[in-house]
């Protein structure tokens, strides 16, 4: 549940400030995006001095978003970037998720945190999350109505985009009425969905879509058909000239198996190996996540495993095999 007078206290904050530095989570999402712009948005219309940064650069599909050139990627954070602002961290569950530098500069910085990732780690002065939205923008979104700022059509689009992305056009199990609302004030504020659906999920080259085909063709079950999973290894991104933000929502796919309930995408790019997770009830991909030191959402999660690529890929799968003869003879 949302804390009301978390939200009170943020909206004090947002007021009384002139500086804002707003920090999204590393390789960005449409969620963390969109809210880093529409805040940045906000901050400009309202008079303050306002940066809008983050480790990774904007991914492609999401340029059409407004103020991107705005968005500053940046190696660290330091003191002299947070000197008398206030910090605002977005859709970020952890400091590491965050700024290299971050952790440093927390001590000295009057900070915000906005999220709704169940497991954030509450690391800023305030912190307003609510693991029961579906995305941060929804969060971002009342708080602009509450604060009485009202949703400028710019403002509107980076949160429709965060808001669909993270609930998979409106799909998920995380979609509620609260979330269909939200959408509502967004519409009315200007947003045409078909626009930026065509941008976020429809504008693919040639070669990403066969990168998508070769993680398709890998697709092996386990666990007697509840688990699924494929990869996709360095070479596969340098032939198709991509990077990992090129396969975001793939994991999803395996979903479409009748039975699959653990879906495991794993990725060497970027120079790190990732794990995606999906899953549905009863299955929590945080529980496997977190076996390799990453988090997230009950049913979709990350980790970063180092190590050798083919030797990860079999070491998550036999770890997800585990989890589910486990979580097997536990509802027994
Ligand atoms: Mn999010």
């Amino acid at each position: 549940m949302m804390d009301m007078a978390v939200m009170r206290e943020v909206i004090k904050k947002f007021s009384s400030s002139d500086k804002w530095v707003i920090l999204c989570h590393e390789n960005p999402d449409g969620d963390t995006m969109g809210c880093g712009l529409a805040l940045y948005s906000l901050g400009k219309r309202l008079g303050k001095k306002v940066r809008v940064m983050g480790r990774d650069p904007i991914p492609e599909r999401y340029r059409f978003l407004p103020y991107y050139h705005d968005f500053e990627c940046c190696k660290v954070i330091v003191e002299e970037d947070i000197k008398n602002a206030l910090m605002i961290c977005v859709d970020t569950s952890t400091a590491a998720r965050s700024m290299p530098g971050l952790k440093e500069v927390l001590s000295v910085a009057d900070s915000v945190n906005i999220d709704h990732h169940g497991d954030n780690h509450l690391y800023c002065k305030l912190n307003l999350v609510d693991p029961d939205v579906s995305a941060s923008a929804e969060l971002i979104t009342e708080l602009l109505i509450e604060g009485g700022w009202g949703i400028e059509e710019e403002e509107a689009i980076c949160l429709y985009t965060g808001l669909s992305t993270d609930n998979g056009n409106f799909r998920f199990g995380t979609t509620t009425a609260r979330s269909h609302l939200c959408a509502a004030r967004l519409l009315e504020a200007g947003v045409k969905p078909a626009v930026i659906d065509e941008y976020v999920n429809e504008d693919m080259k040639p070669s990403i879509l066969k990168l998508w085909g070769q993680a398709l063709m890998r697709t092996e079950m386990f666990s007697n058909g509840r688990g699924a999973l494929f990869w996709l290894k360095k070479e596969d991104f340098e032939e198709a000239g991509a990077d990992s933000s090129a396969v975001d929502g793939l994991v999803n796919k395996l979903l479409k198996i009748t039975g699959v309930r653990v879906a495991l995408f794993m990725t060497e790019a970027n120079g790190e190996n990732k794990v995606s997770i999906r899953t549905k009830t009863p299955y929590s991909a945080r529980d496997i996540a977190s076996v390799f030191g990453g988090g997230g959402h009950l049913q979709a999660a990350g980790a970063k495993i180092e190590g050798n690529f083919q030797d990860v890929v079999a070491a998550v799968k036999a770890e997800a095999e585990k989890y589910i003869d486990d979580r097997a003879s536990a509802l027994k």
